[in-house]
């Protein structure tokens, strides 16, 4: 499968940028190209001019409402971010439809984080827009989601948070949730570790985007995983989770077609890939909400055993029970098992209604607030009436 990936505002441009090195990875090491290529868009000319792996012309790297924020970003007001994008947005879906190889992608993948000014705001316009300019392909939105410490913070991370989501949801045809906070749980030592955590954002999708891409026989698996199986899972709400257990480098290949024992042990070793999958999710939620899922299972041609599929197929089929589940296989050279997880169509995200619930009570003491500072600027005003003017005689 092949995307077309575009970044917004400075979370938004490193994952892209994470997503070129992908794409640099897959080519190098198995010649398959999985973007037909990748965009950074931005209000903040700086954050565009330190990114290394998109290409640095203005046509990728595209700076967008330079005359209102002279170049430095919109501070987090995402509603100048999505009023920006509706002004500007003309010239990134020209830069996007001028690229060489835009006809051959499947899909668009919009990148933002949910809690800034510029991605927030921007990206759900562009995704409206670049819907209605090329409905044919489908719009995955994926939002990083922020830091529990920043939501703890500020009242704008929680509504620059909400609005995105429902501003994306009502356009995208799947929201892909990646939470920040679920990655320093797993390594404490990732806070504000970006670049690891954005690697660890991007894997999942390295072999879920090659294995259709594929064109070596030994390399294409007994059922085959492509653009169409990933198109018709992903809608809605959307996590992904990743799996990856390693096997003994040393084979004897005689010897384990024959040994029952160490067959039953893989089988374990690829439903704790699974077991992983569901643990690491990128956000958490119940798999039970979801109503369409996805593996892939990647391993060497050897180990991948009908057995071994039925039963991931089953677990999975327990653990998500109202979900189509749809799967495929990857053989590959490595001495890994590996289990690529999608759970779509999920009918309920607490995180989610977390941020939505919050909104009622945060707009009302906003307006409160806002109310007060009138309340207090007038009386500074009436107060200042008794001081003499400066300007007296320049008619003020
Ligand atoms: N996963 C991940 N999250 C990031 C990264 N950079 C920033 N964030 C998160 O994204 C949110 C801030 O969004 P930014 O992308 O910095 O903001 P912006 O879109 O550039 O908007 P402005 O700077 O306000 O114009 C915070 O929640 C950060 O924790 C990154 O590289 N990776
Ligand atoms: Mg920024």
């Amino acid at each position: 499968m092949k995307l077309v990936v575009v970044g917004f505002g400075q979370c938004g441009n490193r994952i892209a940028e994470e997503f070129s090195r992908l794409n640099s990875r897959a080519r190098f090491r198995r010649r398959i190209s999985i973007l037909a290529d990748a965009f950074a868009v931005n209000t903040d000319s700086a954050d565009l001019s330190i990114l290394s792996s998109i290409k640095s012309d203005y046509r990728h790297r595209i700076l967008i409402g330079n005359r209102k924020t002279n170049s430095h970003g919109v501070g987090k007001i995402n509603e100048l971010g999505a009023q920006i994008a509706k002004q500007d947005g003309d010239k990134v879906i020209d830069h996007i439809k001028s690229t060489e190889r835009f006809y051959e992608s499947d899909a668009f993948l919009l990148i933002a984080g949910a809690a800034g000014g510029t991605g927030s705001g921007a990206m759900p316009i562009m995704a409206k827009m670049i819907k209605e300019r090329f409905s044919d392909k489908p719009i995955y939105a994926l939002i990083a989601l922020p830091f529990e410490h920043e939501e703890k913070t500020g009242a704008r991370t929680i509504c620059n948070s909400a609005t995105c989501l429902k501003a994306a949801y009502s356009v995208a045809d799947a929201v892909i949730l990646v939470d920040n906070q679920r990655y320093i749980e797993k390594d404490s030592s990732l806070i504000n570790n970006f670049a690891a955590i954005n690697k660890l954002i991007v894997e999942p999708f390295y072999d879920l985007l090659c294995t259709g891409e594929e064109t070596k026989a030994k390399r294409i698996g007994a059922k085959l995983l492509d653009a169409g199986d990933i198109i018709k899972t992903l809608k809605g709400w959307t996590v992904l989770g990743y799996g990856v257990s390693k096997l003994p480098v040393i084979r004897l290949p005689f010897v384990r077609r024959h040994n029952y024992r160490k067959k039953s042990t893989e089988t374990i070793k690829g439903i704790q890939t699974m077991d992983q999958a569901i643990s690491n999710l990128s956000l958490k939620c119940d798999p039970k909400d979801s109503a369409s899922a996805l593996y892939l299972l990647s391993a060497p041609a050897e180990e991948i055993t009908m057995d071994l599929v039925t039963e991931l197929v089953d677990y999975l089929g327990e653990v998500a029970p109202r979900a189509m589940i749809r799967y495929g296989d990857y053989p590959r050279g490595e001495s890994t098992i590996k289990t690529t997880l999608i759970l779509s169509q999920l009918n309920y995200v607490d995180k989610i209604m977390e941020y939505y619930d919050k909104m009622p009570k945060l707009t009302k003491e906003k307006e409160q607030m806002q109310e007060e500072d009138e309340i207090k600027l007038k009386k500074i005003m009436k107060a200042s009436r008794m001081v003499p003017s400066l300007f007296r005689g320049d008619g003020n």
